[in-house]
């Protein structure tokens, strides 16, 4: 049984001996983690725990928010507020920034996350995930939502957590991408995997089918060539994956390859797209990278865009390199 690396003794490792972590970013992580491990164990609990079902309220995307939504969301806040590693935090689930009290000492990180990403698969045991990404506060005195608008490029730190068979938290401090089970035995993540890498080609594409008649052409073109199978301009057959959570299926691309496809569409034209970029498009995208994938909104690299408000959405085509690359020519060609 070979021995397994501990969460902790990998950060440890990641600030010793690399140099790539401060102290209080490792601070950070293994309390990210440990509030993790409490949605982890809420999830679990399903029916037995009085956590399924609507929250009765919305939230400020305009979607019905699950109990879970609120609780994860509460548990990644109680979490954090206190341990002087963070100035302030942003989530799906709040309209404004969460400024880190003056009770407590204020730290010079930036916490955002979608603590419960896609929960509309709560109530049908779906896997569903945390997702989360870092950023360092630039200087100056106090802080306000401004100081969150930074590109991808900038974040520090970013990973999830994916609460499915097993409980997986997968990061990155810019050093590769590393895997860490859930033992609950034990109760602490151990590592599983170290320098993931996303397979250049694939024959697996993840989207929602059901908006294809929205889609703008580079994206129909693009499908359609992987509908026609071996006796198209492809020459291979491709399969489908779409788990309606974006945790599960960037999990499933990291893990055995794939493309993610979330694109704009003729439905809120006005809207880039549906996911979240701070939260959502950017933790994944830099995953992707360091795994040796590619993330784009099918013209600009996704981590390139400067974000211009906290919740701004954007086009997402990410995962094996050479797959988002065609998806980028086609979108050049119009
Ligand atoms: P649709 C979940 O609500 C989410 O934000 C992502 O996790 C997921 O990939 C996407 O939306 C699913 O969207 O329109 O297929 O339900």
């Amino acid at each position: 049984m070979p021995k397994r690396i501990s969460l902790t003794r990998y950060l440890v490792e990641q600030q010793r001996m690399k140099g790539h972590i401060p102290s209080q970013l490792r601070l950070l992580l293994e309390v990210v983690a440990r509030a993790c491990k409490r949605i982890s164990q809420a999830v679990n609990k399903g029916a037995l725990g009085d956590v399924m079902g609507s929250a009765e309220s919305e939230n400020v995307q305009g979607e019905m928010q699950k109990k879970l939504d609120i609780i994860a969301n509460e548990v990644l806040i109680e979490a954090n507020e206190w341990g002087g590693h963070l100035a302030a935090m942003a989530s799906e689930e709040m309209e404004g920034i969460y400024v880190v009290s003056n009770r407590y000492p204020q730290g010079e990180y930036l916490l955002m996350f979608d603590p419960l990403d896609g929960s509309s698969n709560i109530d049908v045991n779906v896997s569903i995930g945390t997702i989360f990404s870092v950023l360092l506060k630039p200087e100056g005195v106090g802080v306000s939502e401004q100081d969150f608008l930074q590109p991808g490029t900038k974040q520090v730190a970013a990973g999830y957590c994916v609460y499915g068979p097993q409980t997986t938290l997968v990061l990155t401090v810019g050093d590769g991408v590393a895997v860490f089970t859930l033992d609950r035995e034990q109760g602490s993540f151990v590592l599983t995997e170290e320098n993931l890498r996303v397979p250049e080609d694939t024959k697996e594409f993840a989207i929602n089918m059901s908006n294809q008649r929205h889609w703008a052409e580079p994206v129909t073109r693009y499908i359609d060539e992987c509908l026609q199978g071996k006796d198209g301009s492809r020459g291979k057959d491709f399969n489908m994956r779409w788990v309606g959570s974006m945790v599960a299926d960037v999990h499933r691309i990291l893990t055995r390859g794939g493309v993610f496809l979330y694109p704009w569409d003729k439905r809120e034209p006005e809207k880039p797209g549906k996911l979240r970029l701070m939260y959502e498009a950017n933790p994944m995208s830099w995953l992707i990278e360091q795994a040796g994938g590619a993330a784009t909104d099918g013209n600009r690299r996704i981590m390139d865009i400067t974000p211009s408000k906290l919740h701004e959405r954007v086009s997402v085509f990410m995962g094996s390199k050479n797959e988002v690359e065609r998806v980028i020519s086609y979108h050049r060609q119009g």
